[in-house]
């Protein structure tokens, strides 16, 4: 049978991460982010698409690509999580389950980044565990997955 699909979305600056602002983000890169993916998807026994763009529409684009195509999204949107009324709405009309991701613990930053409107389309969300959340949101999804193939 062939593993289920599951799209990883990331968005603005995260190709930054490693680079500056190790005390906040830790000091793993981009490429690290879709290893700890890479080996999650091989232990979990599903296939990933790791990408990553500072596009709001891109990423709107991306998200409304993976309805038919995609079995669930994890998604960091970067700061487009407290602005980004589009991406909700690209999101809410997948249909599919979402697992928000973010590095930090965006509750204990600045007021602006205590809210996401992602949030609301997201089956549940990972915050403040470092680049590890990402694997967790796969394990997370793919329990999911499972759970949907059972009914
Ligand atoms: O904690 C997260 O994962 C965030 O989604 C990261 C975003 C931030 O806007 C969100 O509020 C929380 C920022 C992405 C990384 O930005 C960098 C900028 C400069 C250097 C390194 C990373």
């Amino acid at each position: 049978m062939t593993p289920p699909l599951i799209a990883v979305l990331n968005g603005p600056n995260l190709n930054m991460l490693g680079l500056r602002q190790p005390d906040i983000y830790g000091r793993g890169t981009l490429d690290d982010v879709e290893q700890v993916c890479v080996q999650a998807a091989e232990r979990l026994d599903v296939a990933i698409d790791f990408r990553q763009t500072n596009g709001e529409g891109e990423l709107v684009s991306w998200v409304q690509e993976c309805r038919g195509r995609a079995r669930g999204i994890v998604i960091n949107p970067g700061a487009y999580s407290h602005t980004s009324i589009a991406l909700l709405d690209a999101l809410l009309a997948t249909d599919l389950p979402v697992v928000e991701v973010h590095i930090s613990n965006i509750h204990r930053r600045e007021e602006f980044r205590r809210h996401s409107f992602v949030s609301q389309a997201a089956t549940g969300v990972i915050c403040g565990l470092g680049i590890r959340g990402y694997a967790m949101a796969l394990t997370a999804l793919t329990d999911i997955i499972m759970d949907e193939d059972e009914r």
